[in-house]
């Protein structure tokens, strides 16, 4: 028999593995959200985690490991020094993001700490493919000023720019004018940028800002915390890559930056475990000192043995087509399901999440009032699905004023984990999203009572205002 062959074009995106052990979920009652809610402050990061149905907070962390990563598991060289596991690691992140040198770090941010640290003198300006939280902080606690150069398209949720985390050179030749390059010490590049929805940075931009940065001899440091999933959308969307495998594109991008720090909780598909990985040999033998310093001797930095293992098989299964083809695929299911009621999210779909937009979800309620805020409290109430804010709250105070920075964007995140929820799971979100949409009049917004002084929305705490 002949058939001619299919392409996957054809077939819906339908995951690439098959589940082997499950986890139970507690059901809640409407009174019990209730009460949890309001011990919570209405803030869903205080929520315990068994009041929660379906946990949609983040993608960081929260991934199913495959049998293979399990088995790895059991491999774990517990050495303080020179743990076998290390080395495995290292390989991995030669081979498929062809960095140099690698630095392990407990998770994302401890790269961000020491990058910062080496890199950004006080007085220092640092662009920025948009801000991400950890990682302003860490550039200005370094005595850095972070500068978003993000295209204007970024702003706008309804404007469906295939590559809204493109660089405007425009705005990083206005800061070097400005500044100098020499107070520039790194562009901060984001695949793909999370605070603008999930949406990723072309190859042909990327090639630009490499030609501009190398003629003022400023660098690019990599945040590559969801590199695969950028480079399928340059696979979709970009001209030229359609025959390009996504570990082909994901090297290409890599070889563009001089360095990248990297949260291994989201592509990479462990529970923690990061790096920052580097090209030039002196960068990295001040990064290795500095390391012993925050995180743990070079061979671990804060990690264990097992989950260097279990990282060095993640990246290898994070590159492979069918996984992120049905991973992206899955958020674009539930993105479309919400277009198709006209809830208004951000366009295109992302890549990890689908972004609602509070404004247009809740016009009445002003942005001091923290709508998206108040918007993921009514979701965990009506379903105890738990999403996330990512507006007002997020984006903190201005550092010279105090005041509130009031992002352009005020919107709740439904991050979707890798291989771990069903469609089935994704249609139950929309049914909660259209019954809070239906009851949204009664949503009045928010009074912030608690405020942290860092990275306030972990732990700020509300008062209902209906
Ligand atoms: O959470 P960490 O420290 O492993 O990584 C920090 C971090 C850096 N860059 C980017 C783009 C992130 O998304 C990121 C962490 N994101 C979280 C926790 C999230 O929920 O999106």
């Amino acid at each position: 028999m002949d058939l001619k062959v299919n392409t996957h074009r054809h077939r819906s995106w339908a995951e690439p593995w098959r589940v082997k052990m499950v986890e139970l979920l507690k059901m809640t009652t409407y009174e019990e959200r209730k009460k949890a809610l309001v011990e919570a402050g209405y803030n869903t990061f205080l929520l315990r985690s068994r009041d929660v149905y379906i946990d949609l907070l983040t993608d960081s962390g929260t991934s199913a490991m495959s049998d293979r990563q399990w088995a790895g598991m059991m491999l774990g060289d517990e050495a303080y020094a020179g743990s076998e596991n290390f080395y495995h690691l290292e390989e991995a992140v030669k081979k498929y993001y062809g960095y140099k040198y690698l630095v392990p770090t407990h998770q994302g941010r401890g790269a961000e700490h020491i990058i910062s640290k080496l890199l950004i003198k006080q007085g220092d300006h640092v662009p920025g493919n948009m801000y991400f939280t950890t990682t302003r902080l860490h550039q200005e606690l370094a005595g850095g000023t972070f500068h978003d150069i993000i295209i204007d398209e970024a702003h706008d949720p309804e404007n469906e720019h295939p590559f809204k985390g493109n660089v405007d050179l425009n705005k990083l030749d206005a800061l070097v004018k400005e500044y100098g390059a020499h107070r520039i010490p790194y562009v901060s590049i984001a695949t793909t940028v999370n605070m603008a929805g999930g949406q990723p940075i072309s190859l042909a931009n990327l090639r630009e800002l490499r030609e501009y940065t190398r003629k003022h001899g400023i660098l690019i440091i990599h945040d590559m915390t969801r590199v695969a999933e950028n480079a399928w959308f340059i696979k979709q969307r970009e001209e030229g890559y359609a025959g390009k495998s996504v570990a082909e594109i994901v090297r290409e991008i890599c070889d563009l930056t001089d360095g990248a720090t990297m949260s291994a909780k989201k592509d990479a598909l462990v529970n923690i475990g990061g790096f920052l990985a580097l090209n030039d040999p002196d960068l990295f033998d001040r990064a290795r000192n500095m390391v012993v310093v925050y995180e743990g001797l070079h061979t671990y930095g804060g990690m264990a043995g097992r989950d260097m293992e279990a990282m060095a098989i993640g990246i290898g299964e994070s590159v492979h087509d069918d996984h992120i083809r049905a991973r992206v695929g899955q958020v674009e299911y539930l993105g479309n399901r919400l277009l198709a009621h006209d809830i208004p999210i951000v366009k295109p779909v992302g890549s990890h999440g689908v972004f609602i937009d509070a404004k247009k979800f809740l016009p009445t309620v002003s942005q001091d009032k923290f709508p998206a805020q108040a918007l993921a409290a009514a979701i965990y109430l009506d379903s105890g699905i738990r999403t996330m804010e990512r507006g007002i709250v997020s984006a903190g105070r201005n550092k010279k004023t105090g005041d509130h920075n009031y992002p352009k964007l005020e919107l709740v995140r439904l991050t979707i984990p890798r291989r771990v929820y069903t469609q089935a799971h994704m249609d139950v979100v929309v049914e909660s999203i259209l019954e809070v949409y239906d009851q949204r009049s009664r949503i009045k917004g928010l009074k912030m009572v608690y405020e942290p002084k860092y990275l306030r929305f972990f732990q700020a705490r509300f008062d209902s205002l209906s």
